[in-house]
């Protein structure tokens, strides 16, 4: 396969694309092409609407696009590029299940036992599944509505501090439950710190080895890591910019913390290339077996008009032009994340914003779903431009290579 590269450099954005000379693969020629105009056209919204920076990588089928804007570091004034690494959030949670379902698989961890016969410690209720947890269905309290019940003193609480599995899960049942457990979804932090204390408590072995073991090494994910509680991320990285309660105030440097809040929660680090490989493998069947994939994907709707659901571990996100994608969201302070795959593993999508506390930004970054999948058209009115555009007014698409 002979691949063309790309690079394309807009006021503060840079695009580039790796294009397979001949059309990607049969499942992706049914989908739209990618709309690199429309993630321009949101990184730029996203940063409008307070992100120092954005970036996204669409792999598809032998084709990739990387394309960034703005900045990842507001002090050095370093610009963003598609490949730096970042805090990934609850991402981390797709990696927890799927060293907790490769234990299904062994026949370590029975899906539908009591929780509680895999812990050091009980929780309240012995009907609480270990599939409640994963699909947060257990009514455990989520401890983070305390925690950063106000934004900048409750990150500035934690973030040099070291937690036992224990004492967040203590923090939780401290509270009385959000429903029964089975009864209704209802997203909780707490799951996925109990599904870390119960992998540790039935191998022995630390989260970090299972993740590095089971999922970084065999996919060569060597931009991810799993460091907690070191607070520091390595390598070419963004900074995170937590936005304050009082927005009239500037955004907080949150990139170093030991993120020992959430662990097998959300403090997983990677970056574009890695997340892509990570999902495509995994919906792929590289990383389980057929039984507990499909338990993993069997997602149920979670919002009232069924374009969001959720599995095992993982987000189902109905999308405009009728295709369901697979995968999760992410938010740890500093930065949102989105990263979503087809169900053939085919087109994978990551973008991240390096700001949070701001759900407009979130909000606007989801958009990059549909550009990436949908190849969702800016109307021709409505085209990206920028002061210095070279031109560059429509989509790059496989097969369809230009050069600046
Ligand atoms: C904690 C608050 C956010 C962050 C959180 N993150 O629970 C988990 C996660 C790990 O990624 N969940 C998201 C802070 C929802 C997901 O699954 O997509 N907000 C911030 C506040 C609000 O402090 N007062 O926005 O950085």
């Amino acid at each position: 396969m002979r691949i063309k590269y790309v690079s394309v450099v807009l006021a503060g954005s840079t695009v580039m694309a790796a294009l397979a000379a001949s059309p990607a693969g049969a499942a992706t020629s049914t989908l739209p092409h990618p709309s690199v105009t429309s993630v321009l056209k949101v990184q730029q919204q996203a940063m409008a609407a307070g992100a120092p920076g954005a970036l996204t990588r669409i792999d598809s089928g032998n084709s990739s696009y990387r394309i960034s804007s703005g900045q990842a570091d507001t002090a050095a004034r370093t610009a963003m590029d598609a490949d730096r690494r970042f805090r990934v959030g609850s991402v981390s949670k797709s990696f927890t299940t799927v060293v907790l379902m490769q234990l299904v698989a062994e026949g370590r961890v029975d899906l539908d036992a009591s929780a509680n016969s895999y812990l050091p410690k009980a929780l309240p209720d012995d009907r609480i599944t270990v599939r409640h947890l994963l699909s947060h269905r257990s009514g455990l309290w989520d401890y983070t509505n305390d925690m950063f019940y106000y934004t900048v003193p409750g990150f500035e609480s934690v973030r040099n501090k070291v937690f036992t599995y224990q004492e967040l899960i203590d923090l939780s049942t401290a509270h009385k439950v959000n429903n029964e457990p089975g009864a209704a979804y209802s997203y909780s932090n707490t799951n996925f710190v109990v599904l870390g204390q119960l992998v540790e408590h039935v191998t022995g072995v630390p989260m970090a080895t299972h993740y590095q073991q089971r999922i970084f090494g065999p996919l060569g994910l060597r931009n991810t890591s799993y460091v907690h509680p070191s607070t520091t991320l390595s390598g070419s990285y963004a900074r995170g910019y937590l936005r304050q309660d009082d927005t009239t105030l500037p955004l907080v440097d949150s990139t170093e913390q030991t993120v020992s809040w959430a662990q097998s929660a959300g403090a997983v680090i990677s970056n574009s290339a890695d997340l892509n490989r990570f999902f495509s493998a995994l919906v792929s069947g590289k990383l389980l077996p057929q039984a507990q994939l499909r338990e993993m994907m069997s997602t149920v709707p979670v919002n009232a008009d069924g374009t969001q659901s959720y599995g095992l571990g993982l987000r189902g996100r109905k999308l405009s032009c009728g295709v369901t994608v697979y995968g999760h969201t992410g938010t740890v302070q500093g930065y949102y994340t989105y990263a979503f795959t087809t169900a053939d593993g085919k087109r994978s999508m990551t973008s991240m914003a390096n700001t949070s506390n701001n759900g407009t930004v979130n909000t606007i970054l989801g958009g990059t779903l549909e550009a990436a999948f949908c190849g969702t058209a800016v109307a021709k009115a409505d085209k990206f431009t920028a002061p210095d555009d070279e031109g560059f007014t429509e989509d790059i698409a496989p097969g369809v290579v230009r050069s600046s």
